[in-house]
C-alpha cells in the first residue's frame, strides 16, 4: 500500500507540503490543476510547476484526482469528441512527468453531495453530514447558496460560477436515463482506455456519493454490480476503480471489503474512510476508527492485505478538530490521524504474516 495525501495545490490549499511530508509514510501528494475547466487540455507549464514544487519535498505526483470529465461527454453530445481530444492530450502530457494513476468520476452534474459541511458532532468536532429529508425539500440551486453563505469553500463541482446555468444542465439531463450514461461512458473509455495504456497511466473511477440519484440525476457508479458492469465496458488493467469506502458505505448494503476482494486487480487506488450511517438514509463523515462508524474500516484494509495490494491509498474527509480552519473535509489533523490508524492496521497484518511464516 502506497500511502498518499490529497493536496489542493499551492496557494489553494492550507496545507504546507511540509507538513504533509512529515506524516509518516506518505509517499506522494494527489493533486490536480483545480481551476482549469473540465474539458479543457491541461498546460504543460502548470503540470510541471507541481511536479517541481513535489520534488523539492520529496513527494511524488503519482496520482491526479482529478481530471474531470466534460458534461457534454456524460450527456453524449456530439460536441463531446472534442473534448475526449483534450482530455486525451492531458494524459499523454501527465505520463510525461510520470503520473501513473489518473481519477476521475461520471456523475452527472454535481461531484459528492451533503448538505452540512460542518455539523457539530458531541466532542465539539464537525464533520460532513448528509441529511436525506432536507434535500427532498430542497432545489440545488438553492442548497448551492446555502452552502457557500455558510462557508468561504464549498464542495468540488458545486462551485457557485460553475453552477450559474444548472437550469440549463437540468433541462439537458431531463431526458438521460441510466441507460444512456452507460452508454456515454462506454463511448468514453472506448476512446481514453488506449490511450491510458500506450502511456502507461491508469484509470481508476470514483464511485458516485452518495451511491444514489440526488435531484433526480441518474447515477451508475453505486454498487457491486454496477462495478462489475462498468469494469466489463473496456476489459482491460487500464480501466480501473478508485475504491471509495466512504462514498460506496453510504449505502449499508454494499459489502466494501467484499468488492476489495472481488476487483482486487483492478483496484488502482484506494480512498479509506468511515461513515455512520442511520436508518432513514442520513449519513455523517466519522473518524476513520471502525467503531466511530458503519463501514469496517479493519475488514476492509486487512482485504487490502490479503490480495497483497500495492497500489496507491489515502485517507478520505476527516472531521474538524482541534479548531482547525480548513476546507471541508480536507484538514490536516483529522486525516492524519485517519493515516496513522489506517498503517496501525496495515503493520499489525504484517507483523502476523512474518509471524505466520
Ligand atoms: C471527494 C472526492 C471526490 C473525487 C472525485 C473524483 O472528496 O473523493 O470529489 O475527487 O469524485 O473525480
Amino acid at each position: 500500500m502506497r500511502m498518499t495525501m490529497r493536496w489542493f495545490g499551492e496557494g489553494n490549499d492550507r496545507i504546507p507540503l511540509e507538513h504533509i511530508k512529515q506524516i509518516p509514510g506518505v509517499e506522494g501528494v494527489v493533486w490536480s490543476l483545480h481551476d482549469i475547466p473540465a474539458g479543457e487540455e491541461w498546460p504543460m507549464v502548470r503540470i510541471s510547476e507541481v511536479k517541481e514544487q513535489a520534488d523539492r519535498h520529496g513527494l511524488n505526483i503519482d496520482v491526479v484526482e482529478s481530471v474531470n470529465v466534460h458534461e457534454d461527454i456524460k450527456l453524449g453530445l456530439p460536441t463531446r469528441d472534442k473534448y475526449i481530444e483534450n482530455y486525451i492530450k492531458t494524459i499523454e502530457k501527465l505520463a510525461k512527468v510520470g503520473v501513473k494513476v489518473i481519477c476521475y468520476n461520471f456523475m452527472p452534474v454535481f461531484d459528492w453531495t451533503r448538505t452540512d459541511l460542518f455539523k457539530e458532532m458531541e466532542d465539539g468536532s464537525t464533520a460532513l453530514f448528509f441529511e436525506n429529508d432536507k434535500l427532498k425539500d430542497i432545489e440545488p440551486m438553492e442548497l448551492v447558496n446555502t452552502i457557500s453563505e455558510n462557508s468561504a469553500y464549498t464542495m468540488p463541482g458545486w462551485e457557485p460560477e460553475r453552477l450559474a446555468d444548472l437550469a440549463d444542465l437540468f433541462e439537458k439531463y431531463k431526458n438521460v436515463t441510466e441507460e444512456d450514461l452507460w452508454e456515454n461512458l462506454q463511448y468514453f473509455l472506448e476512446k481514453v482506455i488506449p490511450v491510458a495504456r500506450e502511456n502507461d497511466i491508469k484509470m481508476g473511477i470514483h464511485p458516485d456519493d452518495p451511491p444514489f440519484s440526488v435531484f433526480g440525476l441518474p447515477r451508475i457508479i453505486t454498487n457491486k454490480q454496477n462495478l462489475e458492469r462498468f469494469l466489463k465496458l473496456v476489459d482491460d488493467p487500464y480501466n480501473g476503480l478508485t475504491l471509495c469506502s466512504g462514498s460506496l458505505g453510504a449505502n449499508p448494503e454494499n459489502d466494501v471489503a467484499d468488492m476489495v476482494r472481488a476487483f482486487s486487480d483492478r483496484i488502482h487506488f484506494a480512498h479509506i474512510r468511515n461513515v455512520k450511517t442511520y436508518e432513514n438514509g442520513d449519513f455523517i463523515e466519522t473518524s476513520h476508527r471502525t467503531q466511530d462508524g458503519s463501514v469496517d474500516i479493519y475488514e476492509i484494509v486487512k482485504a487490502y492485505h490479503e490480495i497483497g495490494f500495492t497500489g496507491y491509498a489515502r485517507p478520505d474527509h476527516g472531521r474538524h478538530i482541534w479548531g482547525e480552519e480548513c476546507r471541508p473535509g480536507y484538514g490536516l489533523y483529522d486525516r492524519g490521524l485517519g493515516i496513522m490508524y489506517l498503517w496501525g492496521i496495515w503493520d499489525s497484518l504484517k507483523r502476523q504474516e512474518k509471524e505466520v511464516e
